[in-house]
């Protein structure tokens, strides 16, 4: 998120859109409840069903899954033909007036320097601003230069007309302008919409353009850094946010820091690539301090090992020779038989995880499985035959499983990192069960067990075994006190003020902030971003003072925000280029006193740099502008494109109909194998997505009686109209199937979700939830990902859930 769950009380209009938050966030989503109830706001739901969510709605908009590009960026058009936009914001804060490279161009579905071959842009040379003989981006504060961003953007959706739109969406024409002059009014610079979406929009390959282009809209009503605004991701399990924060994808490292290429062998190459220099005048690029974070780092990770000598370990890190070793590739690789061992902690994929017959044949393939989880699951026991379910030859299968059970987050003392960023300690409640042992435990002997091999026996690369800094007081089970105290960082040596030379900080304490981090071996920090989280005066995230005093729900006493305690990201551009706030009444989130920012929320900015110096609110990008052109950062171009998904129920793409390249998304994760396995609406006619339901937490709960009461037994929804059609009543079994396998369930028969008419036919959805499998105490049931495509989002490798095909038969 960029703001926070309790700042959705100040929004005036609530869009959701990709997720449903009122089933999967029904905590958080007691804040909608309170703008809704104080603040006159409206709620306004866009979902392929009209789900628990709308029926709480002002005004719900049907649509079809997959094309929500289309709907926004129709939205997008729309705003700036009407001239709905907040201009002063745009102007100033925006990326709008800078200057695209000559030679820039979109044609027919595709930007400039696509390789077919390669299914990606491997040269994406001319998608950047044009630099000046300064060293800086040029712009054209008029707006009209052709190749200026503005101008590129009007020229790019103007073909997102309101008839094409809804022909793609099936959203009604009527509904759909409804919907967007809603969103439209909050153009005013004291009016505000926030955003709240989740799996609807990641959950495709086009997922992360979704996002974006709900980011855009959002930009161009001036609604980013405002209170109640901003870009709300809901985030999935209590701590999720917690795990991207500490780098656990496999091409990030902690705070966002990133792993270097294999094309990186040099330190300073490495280093120079990410810490950009400004891009315009006064500019501050805040991440051109990445060599302090990473330094930190590797003084936290390495400790005396890691010196200038030796470039802070730098060969120690490992170098990426493919973009990221993401779950997808791990599991072809699997497939591909190029893996023979994993370890799966706290992961589920038989349950999880798309094509369970795939995911199955890998685990096969494996020579040792290893599961760390305190429940059993299904992944444990996929070479178990539980009949129809689970239709294994077990006596095939070689895998030798270990299972070693683990604590959940009840039974330990830790931190949970929620979707509003704000990371809040608990405490222990009950003692583990048998022979459960956290997972740190786990860890640390698998990590004790490999040092003693590598000292005895030697071996390939030790180093960074060996290297490692493990200085706790109880060696085989760190504590988590020690371990968040680590993260947020302390003074290796006095650290001195360089102008006065008083020392700041003694060697030994805990840091104030990321502020004090230097470059220079004298500081580590384990988590750049969570520095400040425990300081000299202690555990800020046990903090629990819900103290409120401008009434905003900027409860800067409660628990801690990453960064900096900051409540609002960006929230320099919640006042106007001048200082004040837009709305000085009701939004007033940070100004300037004359001498220096101040706010209700801790700034998000240069504190002592007034306003005449002209520095722009998002200080992390090098032009310090919001980017509407996303330059050379996105897989598949600078502006979100509607593509189809994968498995389309209208086999073309109608904005680029004479182009099979760019049906789907061009760029998407997609293995040679998968592609056999895409089934067609001939042979799959009906548009499915899966989903959760709020009686359920996954595959977990239906180990617990009572939610299995509540959730029984598998089930799918089907509208009415098809139902009837294939003469299905409530209650009847049905068998759900895809080109890569079938389910069969108990068909729920509603009025929830209705055909739309959708490029001149009639698409049906079915929706499928996720909750069953062959373990636990509900009735055992199939595993919905038995259905689901092996395909994912070109940036995110985030697999295709939320929109493939599949038939309806009675069973
Ligand atoms: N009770 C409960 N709560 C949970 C969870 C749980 O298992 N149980 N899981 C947690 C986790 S890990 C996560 S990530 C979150 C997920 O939270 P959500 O994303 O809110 O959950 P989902 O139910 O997967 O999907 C949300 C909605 O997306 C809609 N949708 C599908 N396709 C599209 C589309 O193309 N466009 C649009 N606009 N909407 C679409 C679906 O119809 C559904 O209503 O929930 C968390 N909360
Ligand atoms: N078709 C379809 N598939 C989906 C989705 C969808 O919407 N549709 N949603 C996707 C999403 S958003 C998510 S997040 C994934 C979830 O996918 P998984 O992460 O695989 O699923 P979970 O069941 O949430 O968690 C896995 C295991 O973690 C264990 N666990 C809990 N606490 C601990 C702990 O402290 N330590 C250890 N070691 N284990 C612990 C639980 O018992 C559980 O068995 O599913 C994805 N799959
Ligand atoms: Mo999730």
């Amino acid at each position: 998120m960029t703001n926070h769950w309790s700042d959705i009380q100040n929004a005036d209009l609530i869009l959701i859109m990709g997720g449903n938050a009122a089933e999967a966030h029904p905590c958080g989503f007691k804040w909608v409840t309170e703008a809704k109830a104080h603040n006159k706001a409206r709620l306004i739901v866009v979902d392929p069903r009209f789900n628990r969510s709308a029926s709480v709605a002002d005004l719900y908009a049907p649509i079809r899954t997959g094309t929500d590009i289309a709907f926004l960026g129709g939205l997008i058009n729309y705003l700036l033909e009407n001239d709905k936009i907040q201009h002063e914001y745009v102007r100033n804060y925006t990326d709008l007036p800078l200057i695209v490279r000559e030679g820039f161009g979109f044609e027919n579905g595709l930007f400039d320097g696509y390789d077919a071959e390669r299914r990606g842009y491997p040269d994406k040379s001319t998608w950047n601003y044009e630099i000046g003989p300064d060293g800086y981006a040029l712009t054209d504060p008029t707006l009209s230069h052709p190749r200026c961003v503005y101008q590129l953007l009007r020229a790019h959706y103007s073909r997102y007309t309101p008839e094409l739109v809804s022909s793609i969406c099936g959203t009604p024409q009527d509904l759909m302008l409804k919907v967007w002059e809603a969103v439209a009014e909050t153009s005013a610079p004291g009016k505000v919409m926030t955003i709240m979406y989740a799996l609807g929009w990641t959950q495709h390959t086009v997922g992360s353009q979704m996002i974006r282009c709900g980011a855009m809209v959002q930009l161009l009503l001036g609604n980013i850094g405002m209170p109640g605004g901003g870009m709300n991701a809901l985030r999935g399990h209590s701590n999720i946010q917690g795990l991207t924060d500490l780098g656990l994808l496999s091409n990030l490292l902690p705070g966002y820091l990133t792993l270097p290429r294999d094309t990186e062998q040099d330190y300073a190459a490495y280093i120079a690539g990410r810490a950009p220099r400004p891009l315009r005048p006064n500019q501050l690029s805040y991440w051109q301090y990445y060599e302090r974070f990473h330094v930190s780092l590797m003084k936290a990770w390495f400790g005396p090992n890691a010196t200038v000598e030796n470039n802070w370990a730098y060969d120690w890190l490992p170098k990426l020779d493919i973009p990221g070793y993401d779950v997808l590739k791990v599991f072809d690789m699997m497939y591909e038989g190029q893996i023979n061992g994993y370890f799966c902690q706290g992961f589920n994929p038989i349950g999880s995880f798309p094509n369970k017959a795939k995911v199955s044949a890998a685990l096969s393939r494996l020579k040792y499985l290893v599961v760390m989880d305190p429940l059993q699951t299904e992944t444990a026991e996929f070479w178990r035959n539980a009949g129809e379910h689970n239709d294994v030859d077990t006596a095939a299968i070689q895998t030798t499983v270990f299972r070693l059970p683990t604590t959940c987050f009840a039974e330990e003392n830790g931190a949970l990192v929620n979707s509003g960023r704000w990371l809040q300690w608990h405490w222990q409640a009950g003692d583990p069960p048998g022979l459960a042992r956290t997972d740190v435990h786990i860890m640390a002997g698998l990590y004790h067990r490999l040092r003693e091999l590598y000292l005895s026996e030697g071996g390939v690369f030790p180093d960074p075994i060996l290297g490692l800094h493990w200085n706790y007081a109880r060696p085989d089970e760190p504590s988590a006190e020690e371990i968040a105290m680590e993260y947020s960082g302390k003074a290796l040596t006095n650290l001195t003020d360089p102008n006065t030379g008083a020392v700041e900080v003694r060697a030994g304490e805990q840091l104030a902030g990321f502020g004090q981090l230097r470059a220079d071996g004298s500081t580590a920090c384990g988590c750049w971003i969570w520095s400040g989280s425990w300081t000299q005066q202690g555990n800020q995230m046990a903090r629990r003072d819900n103290a409120d005093p401008f009434g905003m729900g900027q409860t800067l006493g409660w628990a801690w925000a990453w960064p900096a305690n900051r409540r609002i990201l960006y929230n320099r551009a919640s006042a106007r280029p001048d200082g004040h706030p837009w709305d000085p009444v009701k939004k007033r989130l940070v100004w300037w006193n004359g001498t220096r920012w101040a706010g209700t929320d801790v700034p998000d900015f240069k504190l002592d740099s007034p306003p005449e110096e002209g520095m722009s609110p998002f200080i992390m990008t090098p032009e310090g502008t919001a980017r509407f052109f996303a330059v050379d950062m996105m897989a598949e171009g600078p502006f979100p494109e509607h593509y189809e998904p994968f498995e389309t129920p209208i086999g073309r793409n109608p904005l680029h109909p004479d182009n099979p390249l760019a049906r789907s998304n061009p760029a998407a994760r997609v293995f040679k194998n998968d592609m056999e396995l895409f089934g067609t609406a001939e042979e799959f006619p009906y548009a499915a997505t899966t989903y959760r339901l709020t009686e359920h937490f996954h595959f977990w709960t239906k180990h617990c009686r009572l939610n299995a009461i509540t959730q029984p037994e598998q089930f799918v929804e089907i509208g009415e109209a098809l139902a009837s059609e294939l003469g299905i009543a409530a209650g009847d079994r049905v068998k759900v199937s895809s080109n890569r396998g079938y389910i069969k369930a108990v068909a729920v028969v509603t009025k929830r979700i209705r055909p739309l008419t959708v490029d001149g036919r009639t698409v049906h959805h079915v929706g499928i939830p996720l909750h069953w499998g062959f373990s636990g105490l509900a009735k055992n049931g199939f595993i919905t990902n038995t259905l689901t495509p092996f395909v994912g989002d070109g940036n995110t490798q985030t697999p295709e859930f939320k929109s493939f095909l599949v038939n309806v038969e009675k069973a």
